[in-house]
């Protein structure tokens, strides 16, 4: 299944793409924070705020797991949904790769079931979460190749040349 998916890496906004479903590398509380998720929320308007507030509500009290992934509507952005999910931060002394790699298969999992078949991803962790450009992009590269999925295409939205050459020669 995963066969059929097309994986991409382009530089730019991730609020800007124009797919079906575009990932959010938000945080546990999903009530919005910096980074990918401060443009998110500041770009696509109070509507996804309020349906996070609702998923707290009634499915997530205690906040969203890392590796974990829960879809809304995007509001104002041109997607259609947004796929929030919670990266694990960078830690020295403790192997938290299976987490990072969760978020990938995770939110695949979440655009099978919305029936998204394009979703863009940012390179989730490797901002103020911490994360290692290279290893971040490996992980990445490597679950979205070995994922069962629907989706026909990942495309990998990097902010800056670094994280790009980063992804592009994860994909190889
Ligand atoms: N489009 C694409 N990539 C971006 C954008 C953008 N608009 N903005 C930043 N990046 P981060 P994390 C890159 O910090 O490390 C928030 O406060 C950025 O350069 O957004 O998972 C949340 O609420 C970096 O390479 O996410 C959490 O508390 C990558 O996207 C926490 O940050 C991810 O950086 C999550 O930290």
């Amino acid at each position: 299944m995963g066969i059929m998916t097309r994986i991409e890496t382009v530089r730019g906004d991730i609020t800007e793409q124009q797919v079906d479903a575009v990932v959010n590398a938000a945080n546990s509380s999903l009530l919005g924070g910096g980074g990918v998720d401060g443009a998110i929320h500041r770009k696509g308007g109070p509507r996804i705020l309020s349906e996070c507030r609702d998923l707290r509500a009634s499915h997530y009290g205690k906040g969203l797991r890392t590796g974990q992934a829960v879809a809304t509507t995007a509001g104002l952005l041109p997607a259609r949904w947004v796929i929030h999910t919670v990266g694990p931060v960078w830690s020295a002394t403790e192997d938290r790769s299976e987490l990072l790699a969760s978020c990938y298969r995770q939110s695949l999992r979440v655009a099978d079931e919305l029936g998204a078949a394009t979703v863009a991803f940012p390179a989730i962790s490797t901002g103020i979460y911490g994360w290692p450009m290279d290893d971040g992009a490996r992980i990445a590269v490597e679950t979205v190749r070995t994922a069962e999925t629907r989706v026909t295409l990942v495309r990998f939205v990097l902010f800056d040349a670094r994280a790009l050459e980063a992804f592009t020669t994860a994909v190889g």
